[in-house]
């Protein structure tokens, strides 16, 4: 079976319960989560049983008056519903705790990439290369992976179903993420955290390859083979522009791309300035240089983050879309 073969589908649904498992430690989770569940499954269907039970047979009738005494106090009874719970639950926080520290702590041999979100995408970048930021999260399979996360704007929160984990990623702070894939396949990430109007798009792809894959992927430069257009049309959707830009006229957070290129702009300064190349390429390096008039000044420099050949190829695809 080739490599190719035993990619698994985007977002392995499993059970009705919980989606499949796919790392070293979402399986010590599902455990836990399926214990608590049962128990309390069990435990409410258990008292409500005994409640009612309790209630016909010490129901107050003509021939049956003991009903009306009162019991003040127990002491046998009452130390054993207190002390059996306190070592259930202790046990299950113990429990908790030790596989809580294990999720929380990378091991040393944890290999770092650093995870951005912004309104609205995420991206990934390998410290160790020279690689240009990556909108998979690419990761080897069998070695531990920690994520160093932050935003540029506001709160998102990061997910991976199928490897039970979930962080909040917030501005001007890291948080950390780890985990250790054990199959080779591609996942979903989701943002989870309702982060303004194109939240529900913005996910990402989670890669596992085998490792001499993975090496190879790492060295690999940038699309120089593309034609510009075709290139720049799937960067509109892998750099998330289509969260803000339309290319039917409709007006989305920013401009539409439609029709755009080679008609003047009017900007919030007042003055107009023809819609070419340099604009284009100003807009899309240094967005606050030139305001759309009637547009918020919301959109993220993408500068350092898309290549010259890149940003020409956005460019060559704005301009196909005229009619
Ligand atoms: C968060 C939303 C958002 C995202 C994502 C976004 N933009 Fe924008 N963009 C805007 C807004 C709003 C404006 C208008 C305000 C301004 O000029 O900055 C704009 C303006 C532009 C303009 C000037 C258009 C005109 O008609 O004046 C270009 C070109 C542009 N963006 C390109 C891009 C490209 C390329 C991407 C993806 C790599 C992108 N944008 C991603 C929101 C966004
Ligand atoms: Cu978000």
């Amino acid at each position: 079976m080739s490599e190719q073969d035993s990619i698994t589908s985007l977002v392995d649904y499993g059970t009705t319960w919980l989606p499949g498992s796919y790392s070293t430690l979402s399986d010590i989770v599902d455990v836990q989560f399926n214990v608590i569940l049962w128990f309390s499954v069990f435990g409410t269907i258990g008292i409500t049983l005994v409640t009612l039970y309790f209630c016909l047979k010490y129901k107050r009738t003509k021939k049956n008056q003991v009903a009306q005494k009162q019991i003040a106090h127990n002491m046998t009874v009452e130390v054993i519903w207190t002390v059996i719970p306190l070592i259930i639950v202790m046990g299950i926080f113990y429990w908790g705790f030790r596989d809580y520290l294990r999720l929380m702590v990378a091991p040393d041999d944890a290999m770092e990439i650093r995870v951005v979100g912004e309104k609205w995408r995420w991206y990934f970048e390998y410290p160790d290369t020279d690689k240009r930021p990556s909108d998979d999260l690419v990761v080897p399979v069998g070695q531990a992976v920690k994520l160093v996360m932050s935003s540029k704007d506001v709160l998102h929160s990061f997910f991976i179903p199928n490897f039970r984990v979930k962080r909040d990623v917030q501005p001007n702070r890291y948080s950390h993420l780890w985990f250790e894939a054990t199959k080779i396949g591609t996942f979903q990430i989701f943002c989870t955290e309702y982060c303004g109007a194109q939240h529900s798009n913005m996910d990402a792809k989670l890669i596992v390859m085998s490792r001499s894959d993975f090496e190879e992927w790492k060295e690999t430069g940038e699309d120089t083979e593309t034609p510009l257009p075709i290139l720049g049309k799937r960067l509109y959707k892998s750099k998330a522009c289509n969260a803000c830009h339309s290319i039917d006229g409709s007006r989305v957070i920013g401009p539409t791309w439609k029709n755009a290129y080679g008609t003047m702009r009017e900007l919030e300064s007042g003055e107009s300035v023809l819609i070419d190349d340099n604009y284009l390429r100003e807009s899309i390096v240094y967005p606050a240089n030139k305001i759309a008039k009637g547009y918020p000044n919301v959109m993220n420099s993408y500068a350092g983050l898309l290549s010259d050949r890149e940003i020409n190829a956005l460019i060559e695809y704005i301009k196909t879309l005229k009619e």
